[in-house]
């Protein structure tokens, strides 16, 4: 079930993007998640992200661990390169790969059981080391392929379908990623597509650890009364901090808002992220200033979402590390063996 194919006919009237594409090639196989998987409109946003910017599909890396989540890449790009690893190890799958080559655009898609349990401390030195990827965990609170175990993220005295209550404390992935050092961090609902498109293109653009924490709810097992990730309840404890608008280097700021209602975040290829601001107190370029609104509101049972947090001097690990402008996988023998005077030198060097 998981590998039909869609047919590859389209109606020659769809709108192309700036490479001549439709929609429709960026988009994967039939889905096999259940009718209503929050997870489906997350695949959906993905695509709309991705044709809007004009990716080129050939030149995505979408990585993923295991769980309906992790399942979703099959759904989407299909023209692009994929790797399912395994559960909680995508980010050190997704570190090498986008150390050998720079040039790819690196998207992780995992879930809040392959980031928030066994894949926690994975998650952590993704974030800290600052890879250049969008990392999108599709959170529902549960472990929804193995039949809705609570996951990590669940909320203290929330309820399972069946009437247990989750006695743990949760794991909130926002301030965790804020403390890490993320350079870009949001939070948005899988039923608000508005919010989440220019959210991901925000984070594609990114020169630096971009995480979304996207609250999906799941149908089979978690959008129950007494649950916190449901459909009716996210709707109603849903606190956006801001809408954004990204503009790439090409468009023209035409535009007009009033004064103190929007903030233009300009980012390092000339693109700019443009803020109109529903909460007057909040600013996304203060990291501890977002981490305590998410944790004050959290307290109140409200779910902040938006863009929390954005770094606009973000650098990334091969900024750190002065790796070479050529992609590591394509250096010749000449650049990785530099010879026998060089070895004696560096030889001599430490001793
Ligand atoms: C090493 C290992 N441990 C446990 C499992 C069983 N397992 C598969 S998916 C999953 C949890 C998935 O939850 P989540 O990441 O939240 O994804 P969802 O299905 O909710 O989207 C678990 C525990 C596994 N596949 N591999
Ligand atoms: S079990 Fe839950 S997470 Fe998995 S496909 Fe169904 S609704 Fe989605
Ligand atoms: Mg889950």
């Amino acid at each position: 079930m998981t590998y039909l194919a869609k047919p590859a006919l389209h109606h020659p009237t769809l709108p192309t993007n700036r490479l001549g594409y439709t929609r429709r090639d960026y988009e994967g196989k039939i889905s096999t998640l259940c009718a209503g998987c929050g997870h489906d409109s997350i695949s959906a946003a993905i695509i709309q992200a991705c044709w809007e910017l004009d990716v080129e599909p050939h030149r995505v890396a979408k990585l993923s661990g295991i769980g309906c989540s992790s399942k979703t890449p099959d759904y989407f790009l299909g023209n692009s390169h994929g790797f399912n690893t395994v559960h909680g190890r995508m980010p050190s799958v997704l570190t090498g790969a986008a150390l050998a080559n720079r040039e790819l655009v690196y998207l992780g898609v995992s879930g809040d059981g392959d980031s928030a349990s066994i894949g926690l401390g994975q998650f952590a030195h993704l974030m800290r080391r600052g890879v250049n990827m969008t990392y999108i965990v599709e959170n529902n609170g549960v472990y929804g392929l193995t039949k809705g175990q609570f996951s990590a993220t669940a909320d203290q005295g929330s309820k399972s379908k069946r009437g247990a209550v989750n006695l743990d404390s949760p794991i909130d992935l926002v301030p965790l990623a804020l403390q890490l050092g993320a350079t870009y961090v949001a939070r948005a609902f899988s039923g608000d597509k508005a919010q989440l498109v220019p959210l991901i293109k925000g984070a594609l653009a990114h020169p630096g650890a971009a995480f979304i924490d996207v609250i999906s709810p799941c149908v089979a097992f978690n959008n129950h009364a007494g649950s916190t990730r449901s459909y009716d309840y996210v709707r109603e404890h849903n606190e956006a901090v801001n809408r954004i608008d990204f503009m790439p280097r090409r468009s023209e700021i035409t535009a007009d808002y009033a004064a103190g209602t929007v903030v233009d975040v300009p980012q390092h290829d000339g693109s700019i992220l443009r803020l109109r601001k529903l909460a007057e107190d909040f600013d996304p370029r203060d990291r501890i200033g977002a981490i305590e609104h998410v944790m004050q509101h959290q307290a109140r049972g409200e779910i902040v979402t938006g863009l929390l947090f954005v770094d606009p001097e973000a650098g990334d690990l091969h900024q750190r590390l002065g790796t070479p402008a050529t992609p590591m996988n394509r250096l010749d023998e000449k650049a990785l063996c530099p010879g026998s005077a060089m070895l004696e030198r560096i030889n001599a060097s430490l001793r």
